[in-house]
Formats: C-alpha cells, sequence, structure tokens
C-alpha cells in the first residue's frame, strides 16, 4: 500500500482541531500516548451502543457478542506480535503493569536473595521501580548495562555480568528517550545462554515497528495499546506458556479460578488466571481494531516513514542555534528526539511551543537514572509516528527558533 501521511492525517479526528484560533496541532507527543484514529473510537462506541454485556460469565446473547469480541481482540494481538497461541497474551491495564506482574509473580516465586537480575541504564521508572521494591524485600542483587556516549548500551560490560550467573535480564527494546532501538534479539541469546530469562519492555517497540517474539525468542513482552494508536486501560504480557503456567496468580477475584472454596481456590488456565476481575472490554475491543489499522498500513511502511521523519528532524534541529540533542548519533533509532537549549528550562521551551500548537514532552520522562547519569535534569522530547510529516518538523523548527528569540 502506498504511503499517504496526508490522508493517515485525516484518520484522526484530533489532528484535524486547532489548538488555538488558526494553529492547527502539531503532535510530537505519540511516545507519551499516541492519538487515536476514527475507526478505533468508532469500535468503541458502537460496542457500547450494541453489544456492551460483562463477558465469560453470561450466557444470553449480549455476553456472548461481547466475549466473542474480546477474545477475537486477543488473537488479532497475538497474530500482530507472532505468538504461538492466544494463551500467550495476557490482557493487562498497561506496560508497567505487565511487568509488575511477572516481578511480583515469576520473581517472588523463583528469584532468592543474592540471585542476580540485569537491567539497563536506560530503563523507563517502570521497568526499574517493581525490580527495586521486589530486591529491597528479598534482597536480590540488581546490576545495570551502561549507556555509552554515544546512546548505545555497552556490550562489553553486558558480557561481563553475564558471566556473574544472572537469574533474569529485562531490558527496553528502543528508548523512550535517546530513540535506541536495542539489538533484543542478540541480548536474549546471550542473556539464554548464560541460563538467564529475559523480558522485554516493548512500549516503544510494538506501536513503531514489526516485532515477532518467537522469533526474539522473548521470555516476556510488555506493552500498551494506547502507545499504538489504541485506548488508554489496557495493555499486553506476552509469555512463553511454559513460563506462564509455572507463575502464580497476581491477581485474585473473579475469572481467575477455577474452583473456590471458603478456604482456597483453584487456580483458572492461562491467560484468564491472570486476568482477574471485569477487564477493560471496550479497550480491548479498541485494541484489537488499532491493530487492524496498523497492520492495513503496515508496520514496515510505518517504521520506513518515521525514519525519514526522523532523519530530516535530526538534519533540521542541527541547524537551530543553541539546541544541543541528546545522543545525535544513535546508530540505530527510532522517531524520538531529546534537546536541551542551554540555559533555556524545558518547561519553558514546551511553553513557547505550545502557543505556537506544538506539542511536546518536558521533563526527565521517567527515566530519571539516565538523565542523571548525563548531567541533565530535564530535556525536551519530540516523537513522531505515522501521521507526523515533515511540515510538522518545519513548524518544530519555526518554533524552536520563537524560542532562541524570545530568550535571546
Ligand atoms: N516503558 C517504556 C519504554 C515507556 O516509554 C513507557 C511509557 C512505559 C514503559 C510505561 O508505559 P505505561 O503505558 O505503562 O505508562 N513512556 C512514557 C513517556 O515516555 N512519556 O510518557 C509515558
Amino acid at each position: 500500500m502506498e504511503y499517504n501521511h496526508y490522508n493517515i492525517k485525516n484518520d484522526f479526528p484530533i489532528l484535524l482541531r486547532e489548538v488555538r484560533p488558526g494553529t492547527r496541532l502539531v503532535y510530537l507527543d505519540s511516545t507519551a500516548t499516541a492519538q487515536k484514529p476514527r475507526v478505533v473510537i468508532d469500535a468503541m462506541s458502537q460496542y457500547y451502543e450494541l453489544n456492551n454485556a460483562n463477558i465469560h460469565r453470561g450466557i444470553h446473547q449480549l455476553a456472548e457478542e461481547a466475549t466473542e469480541m474480546y477474545e477475537l481482540a486477543r488473537e488479532k494481538i497475538a497474530q500482530f506480535i507472532h505468538a504461538h497461541n492466544t494463551k500467550e497474551v495476557i490482557f493487562t491495564r498497561n506496560t508497567t503493569e505487565s511487568i509488575n506482574l511477572v516481578v511480583q509473580t515469576w520473581g517472588r516465586k523463583f528469584l532468592q536473595a543474592g540471585d542476580l537480575v540485569i537491567l539497563t541504564e536506560m530503563e523507563h521508572h517502570s521497568n526499574l521501580v517493581p525490580w527495586q521494591m521486589l530486591a529491597a524485600e528479598k534482597n536480590i542483587q540488581l546490576e545495570f548495562i551502561p549507556v555509552r556516549e554515544n546512546g548505545e548500551l555497552d556490550f562489553n560490560h553486558f558480557d561481563q555480568l553475564l558471566e556473574k550467573n544472572p537469574k533474569f535480564v529485562a531490558f527496553t527494546h528502543m528508548s523512550n528517550v535517546l530513540g535506541t532501538i536495542n539489538p533484543a534479539k542478540e541480548m536474549i541469546q546471550k542473556a539464554h545462554a548464560a541460563g538467564a530469562l529475559v523480558l522485554v519492555d516493548g512500549a516503544q517497540s510494538v506501536p513503531h515497528f514489526s516485532v515477532d517474539v518467537q522469533d526474539l525468542d522473548a521470555d516476556f513482552y510488555a506493552f500498551s495499546a494506547h502507545k499504538m494508536c489504541g485506548p488508554t486501560g489496557v495493555g499486553i504480557l506476552y509469555g512463553k506458556e511454559k513460563l506462564l503456567d509455572s507463575m502464580p496468580p497476581f491477581l485474585g477475584g473473579g475469572d481467575m479460578i477455577k474452583k473456590v472454596l471458603l478456604r482456597s481456590f483453584k487456580e483458572n488456565d492461562i491467560p484468564h488466571k491472570f486476568e482477574a476481575g471485569t477487564p477493560a472490554i471496550a479497550e480491548a475491543i479498541g485494541f484489537g481494531k488499532a491493530v487492524d489499522y496498523l497492520t492495513q498500513i503496515g508496520m514496515d511502511n510505518i517504521a520506513a516513514h518515521e525514519k525519514k521523519i526522523t532523519q530530516y528532524a535530526l538534519q533540521k534541529l542541527k541547524s537551530i542555534e543553541n539546541l544541543k540533542i541528546f545522543c545525535p548519533d544513535v546508530p540505530d533509532r527510532g522517531g524520538v528526539i531529546s534537546f536541551e537549549m542551554g540555559l533555556i528550562h524545558p518547561h519553558d521551551v514546551a511553553q513557547v511551543l505550545d502557543h505556537y500548537g506544538i506539542a511536546v514532552r518536558a521533563g526527565h520522562h521517567c527515566a530519571m537514572p539516565l538523565h542523571e547519569k548525563f548531567g541533565l535534569p530535564a530535556t525536551s522530547r519530540a516523537s513522531f509516528y505515522l501521521y507526523n510529516d515533515f511540515e510538522d518538523v518545519d513548524l518544530l523548527v519555526i518554533g524552536l527558533q520563537h524560542v532562541n528569540e524570545l530568550f535571546a
């Protein structure tokens, strides 16, 4: 299919609105959350208008329809990431909950005092804090693969850490600050060779390029719908069937059981074992629609488009006085560019840009240790997705020139 970002923009109602009179929205914050195409919004309202019922419970017509739609969404997502079967695809609330699920079930059961878990210095807080919580409780050792000056992980150091007999390795497939795409397949191979299991934080990868969990041989893979044109409130934990079977449930309640006595219960089979309580049904259905939408456009087309926009933006941003890109030469990068502008505070940068309808994020982007390492309290960040075009970049550049003029 021919990639046409002008047509794509038209699929997203919000991108057609003005944020100030005469100023169209230039949305450059998709790393935080992506906008939603009309097909996703419609699928969710149609569900509420026509099919709303609780799932896996009633035998009435609506309950059957809702259950079927929910399970169909699971099938679509399983296919999208090339999972072996749908039992390996667990609906959670988001990436954060998916990671916490692994830490609190697999980690709590299989890790013991003194065991080593390897993380990286570029992790989002959601792949740090859950491990820190368990480490403090169970006296588990945490070690970190350093980030080099060029924004890549230090693979020599990783090799050294692997010699220490780690039990688990968890890392992000793509950095939400630097855009670095980590060589997940090689890292997983090495970790497996050292006898460790691997969780990949896919919050920034699944939305932006094709991911095949079987080819990667990931043991666990976590991502969120809202960063891939789907709604908030729903995410996925992919896990290998054998591992998921070996793990205790996360939350207790309805749907995750086969049988309950007053003092005990028998847990349900996967994936239901990990889906206690009424889930985000409309959101799961919207998620399925988002996957349809992305598939129709083609993940390879999306990735290629984002590469072009990012290269264009890197080039253009270099022309701006006083602007320093945070790791401009990462060899393999996605559509995320963080930068600083001398003494101008990132919040001021974002505020001036907002005046022109340009949405960027300012702060530590939930990666405080990474900022700390490079001596930066905060950065501004522009990120790109399938609906961004060259004009968005041009408007960003003009906006940044205004920032310089204003604070000169
Ligand atoms: N991991 C990475 C790499 C992320 O970028 C994010 C969200 C998460 C995990 C957490 O995802 P959630 O859906 O559970 O919240 N990143 C960002 C960001 O960069 N700005 O806002 C959220």
